[in-house]
């Protein structure tokens, strides 16, 4: 039976009805009536975010957790365009974010009034879809399209733009089931692609023939889930597997067939693979330039195949031999049962073979140190979400991965700020177990004002701070092509443990490895959240490194001698 409703309890209603059950948000006078009326839906948690910056980071954070759409609300004007950057990130990761913002009311539009700004013209690029609008009686359907369409696919964010006066308005509510239409299968730039029976009988054929092959894998198979099958066609086949940011703990650390990263901070003996192999495999990855460098000498002797849920994204950045479309879990399926099982003993020898060891370079504190101990106190039972900069490389080619989706970082945007608001939202995909956001100095102070929000809200995140004193990996690139000229890169930080306790929020600061353990184990005692800060070697570098636009082939191994 319909009900007659305002605009603004039909929003409620709609999020209760699809399952949503925790919105980040802020509110504002465009969203008013919204806020007015939410207190009537107890399903609905709200987290009081203190930007709303990170109510789209947090709802990007709790989408990659649980698999599950995330919600962030906005007033109109400037609570709308604080969203963009997370409705951003949330689009280069192809994370299923829904953002609701207020507007002015439909009068008013297009009058320059007072906090109005055309956010779905500013967020278009932005999002998967947006929407303004412009009755109440489509509201419960515009929510329930919204969401699927945000999941649907390849995941990404969709933007609900609601006038004021919509909110106030009555009209029918009906619960909706939406199923979006399958999509139609589409051409890729340049190609038409295979059948899917042909793509796999295709790629049988280059598998079962080649003698160096390599798995590349990206976040497609996190997104789909398709942990037991890649494992299943690395070992049918002996394929050692590469793993890229977004990728990481698709596949267990640990693995004997488990490589690493590729790409700008990958290891020596990855990139010489990639440079050496005859077949690559690329799953639910964009060959983005982080990952190729320069890609006319990208896998030179590699025929690519790529299988790819998106086909704009199958030979967009580098040549594919052979193209397959469709999701991770569903083609390497097929794949599995298709390919002939091989040994590849020797290859993977000779990869091991390019495998150095070095020497930490690193005084006392090391980044091996710390994240050794972080590994230690939780049994590797934690999600890690990571900031951008040199702490995130570190973390993630040090941290040992071993189990699904514990690794949530900003790959394609790279947005500092991200890790303490997204760690908020893994914190409510899964209340169950640790969560340690690591930042550095300056990605921490641009989000630090969530600890209220851990406060106020009783949110456990574990606040892990690199201080370097720099932003270091500015810092990093001006040694090594800037001459060493530290152009507005060192940068100052507040007593972070006095900050922390200004928050009542109970804090360690590090400075010799020896601490460790007390530090780490005292943080993860703590029922609430918790604060520790790392003092790191000031300029201790990422290495290797690929220089930008350069080749895998040429992997700098050392900083520059000075005055170089
Ligand atoms: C929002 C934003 N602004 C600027 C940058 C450019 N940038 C990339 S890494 C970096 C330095 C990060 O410094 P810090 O957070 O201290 O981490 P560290 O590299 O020292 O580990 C900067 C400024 C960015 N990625 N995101
Ligand atoms: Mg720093």
């Amino acid at each position: 039976m319909p009900e007659r409703l305002t605009g603004a309890r039909i929003m409620c209603r709609a999020l209760v009805d699809a399952g949503v059950d925790v919105l980040f948000g802020y509110p504002g006078g465009a969203i008013m009536p919204f806020y007015h009326a939410l207190p009537e839906y107890p399903g609905l948690r709200h987290i009081l975010v203190r930007h709303e910056q990170a109510a789209a980071h947090a709802a990007d954070g709790y989408a990659r957790a649980s698999g599950r759409v995330g919600v962030c609300v906005a007033t109109s004007g400037p609570g709308a365009t604080n969203l963009v950057t997370g409705l951003a990130t949330a689009s280069m990761d192809s994370s299923p974010v829904v953002a609701i913002t207020g507007q002015v009311a439909r009068t008013m539009m297009g009058k320059d009034a007072f906090q109005e700004t055309d956010i779905v013209g500013i967020t278009l690029p932005v999002t998967k879809h947006s929407y303004l609008v412009e009755d109440a009686s489509e509201l419960g359907e515009v929510i329930a399209e919204a969401l699927a369409i945000a999941i649907d696919g390849r995941p990404g964010p969709v933007l609900i733009d609601v006038p004021k006066d919509v909110q106030n308005q009555e009209a029918e509510y009906e619960m909706r089931r939406f199923r979006l239409p399958g999509r139609p299968a589409v051409a890729t730039a340049g190609a038409q692609l295979p059948s899917l029976e042909d793509g796999i009988r295709e790629a049988t054929r280059m598998i079962d023939a080649a003698e160096r092959p390599l798995l590349m894998v990206g976040h497609g198979v996190i997104l789909a889930g398709a942990y037991a099958e890649l494992r299943a066609l690395a070992e049918k086949t002996g394929t050692p597997v590469i793993t890229t940011l977004l990728g990481i703990s698709a596949f267990a650390d640990g693995h004997p067939l488990h490589l690493g990263m590729p790409g700008m901070h990958g290891e020596v003996h990855v990139n010489r693979a990639i440079q050496q192999a005859d077949v690559i495999i690329g799953v639910g990855l964009r060959f983005d330039d982080r990952v190729t460098g320069n890609t006319a000498s990208f896998a030179p002797r590699a025929k690519i195949i790529h299988i790819d849920l998106d086909p704009t994204e199958i030979g967009r950045t580098v040549k594919v031999a052979l193209g397959i479309e469709g999701d991770a879990r569903k083609v390497l399926r097929r794949l599995v049962a298709a390919v002939a099982v091989r040994e590849h003993g020797a290859w993977q020898e000779e990869i091991r073979g390019l495998e150095r060891h070095r020497e930490s370079v690193y005084q006392d504190l090391s980044p091996e140190s710390i994240l050794t101990a972080l590994q230690e106190a939780t049994g590797g039972v934690c999600t890690i979400v990571t900031d951008v900069g040199q702490h995130q490389m570190w973390i993630a080619k040090l941290f040992p991965y071993r189990r699904p989706n514990t690794h949530i970082t900003s790959g394609g945007l790279g947005s500092m700020g991200f890790a303490v608001p997204a760690a908020m939202g893994v914190h409510l995909a899964r209340p169950n177990e640790p969560v340690w956001s690591l930042s550095g100095d300056g990605g921490f102070q641009m989000n630090m004002a969530e600890m209220a929000t851990m406060v106020q809200e009783g949110l456990p995140v574990k606040l892990g701070i690199f201080n370097n004193g720099y932003l270091g990996m500015v810092r990093q690139w001006q040694q090594f092509f800037h001459g060493r000229r530290y152009s507005c890169t060192p940068i100052w930080s507040p007593d972070y443990v006095k900050l922390a306790e200004a928050y009542g929020i109970p804090a360690w600061r590090v400075r010799h490895s020896s601490e460790l353990p007390d530090a780490i184990a005292g943080a993860n005692a703590v029922p609430g959240p918790a604060l520790v800060e790392f003092v790191i070697e000031q300029e201790a570098n990422v290495f290797p490194m690929i220089r930008p636009g350069g080749s895998l082939s040429e992997p700098i191994e050392a900083a520059p001698a000075a005055g170089d």
